[in-house]
């Protein structure tokens, strides 16, 4: 089986790691923009995404100035304690909560398999790359090798 590795770390003290191999069989959609408000098809590790995905611009709902410009409704936004106004409300949360950047975690998606010749990520945060003190980066592992310089160029598969 091929395998496409693609790991993602973000906001300072934390990693996110992605992981997805290619197999034609089991290939299907999966919740890589984390529309379905929780985190299926991510395993996590660490507490920096106990309260992952986060809803709508909480940024802006605590007066920021700098709105956080998502796609969809959630999003990963590790500094922000949000998770709706179903969830977070259940949950004792409001807009604008936050849980700061001490919390750290990976996060490590299913296996995927890219269509195509390129990809296209929605990111912001940190940046400080996999093996230092405190990574806050997004990685691509393609066959168990990470290729982070390939997430700022077309991606060769
Ligand atoms: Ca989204």
């Amino acid at each position: 089986m091929k395998r496409i590795f693609f790991p993602l770390m973000m906001p300072s003290v934390l990693v996110i790691l992605f992981i997805l191999p290619v197999n034609l069989v089991f290939a299907r959609a999966f919740n890589n923009d984390f529309e379905t408000g929780d985190l299926t098809d991510w395993e996590k590790e660490g507490v920096a995404f106990d309260f992952q995905p986060t809803w709508g611009d909480n940024p802006t709902a605590r007066n920021r100035g700098q709105p956080s410009n998502h796609q969809g409704d959630w999003w990963l936004g590790l500094f922000e304690k949000y998770q709706g106004p179903d969830t977070g409300k259940k949950l004792g949360q409001a807009a604008g909560q936050t849980q700061g950047d001490g919390p750290q975690g990976t996060l490590t998606s299913i296996e995927f398999k890219i269509i195509g010749d390129t990809m296209n990520f929605l990111i912001g945060g940190g940046n400080h790359a996999w093996g230092t003190p405190t990574p806050c980066c997004v990685n691509l592992v393609i066959n168990d090798k990470v290729n982070t310089h390939q997430l700022v160029m077309p991606l060769k598969l």
